[in-house]
């Protein structure tokens, strides 16, 4: 069994980096080879990485067995399934399994597409190729209260708990929790959310991501 797992550093692979981490602490050894690609030199627009690897041109992908598997919420959710169930990092069969894509979902549909408006009208958006950043003040206060609506979703749901799924940390949380440390780089106001400020405390002394962010 053989997986590629192609990366670029401080990019949406930092999700799926973040979750072989945590199954590789477990499973106490590699279950990947990583591949480390440069966006800016244009590594995920090869005519090889498109045909081969992902038409989209992005990062997080990986190759399992020759087969790609794109999409960092996907990625998150295979591996759950293929090695988290059997280390109790991803539920089984059932509603909590349900739950965990729930979050994963959410964090790449829901907080993505805000954080990426605020990330571009704030002019903080990449210079990469389609990407238009700066735009008015109207449209950074939009993508700003959306993202606090958002976040306070988050952080009601953690009202009471130690995880998103209750009291069993997943790679539920790990997923989510990459995407609110984009939020924490992009200085987005976390001073009114205790319970998630709480929760990245507590995620972000998991061994495995201690390790990962030395
Ligand atoms: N929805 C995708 C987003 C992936 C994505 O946008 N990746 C960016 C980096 S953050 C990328 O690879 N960009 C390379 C390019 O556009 O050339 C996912 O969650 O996997």
């Amino acid at each position: 069994m053989a997986i590629t797992f192609y990366h670029s550093p401080n990019s949406t692979s930092e999700c799926t980096n973040a979750v072989f981490a945590e199954l590789e602490y477990s499973h106490g050894a590699p279950l990947c080879e990583r591949v480390n690609l440069s966006l800016e030199k244009g590594d995920t627009r090869t005519p090889s990485y498109l045909k081969n690897v992902n038409p989209s041109g992005h990062v997080p992908a990986i190759v399992h067995d020759g087969v790609p598997i794109w999409e960092s919420s996907a990625i998150a959710m295979y591996l759950g399934e293929t090695f988290g169930e059997k280390y109790q990092l991803y539920p089984a069969l059932g509603p909590r399994r349900g739950e965990a894509m729930k979050w994963i979902i959410w964090a790449n549909i829901t907080i993505a597409e805000a954080g990426t408006r605020f990330m571009d009208s704030t002019g903080m958006g990449s210079p990469l190729p389609g990407r238009e950043g700066g735009k008015g003040p109207a449209d950074v206060e939009r993508a700003k209260n959306d993202l606090k609506k958002w976040i306070e979703i988050l952080d009601g749901a953690l009202e009471g708990k130690e995880f998103l799924l209750g009291e069993e940390y997943s790679l539920a949380d790990t997923h989510v929790w990459t995407f609110m440390r984009w939020m924490t780089f992009m200085k987005v106001d976390m001073s009114e959310v205790g319970n998630v400020r709480g929760w990245m405390g507590r995620v972000g002394e998991r061994p495995a991501l201690k390790k990962l962010l030395q």
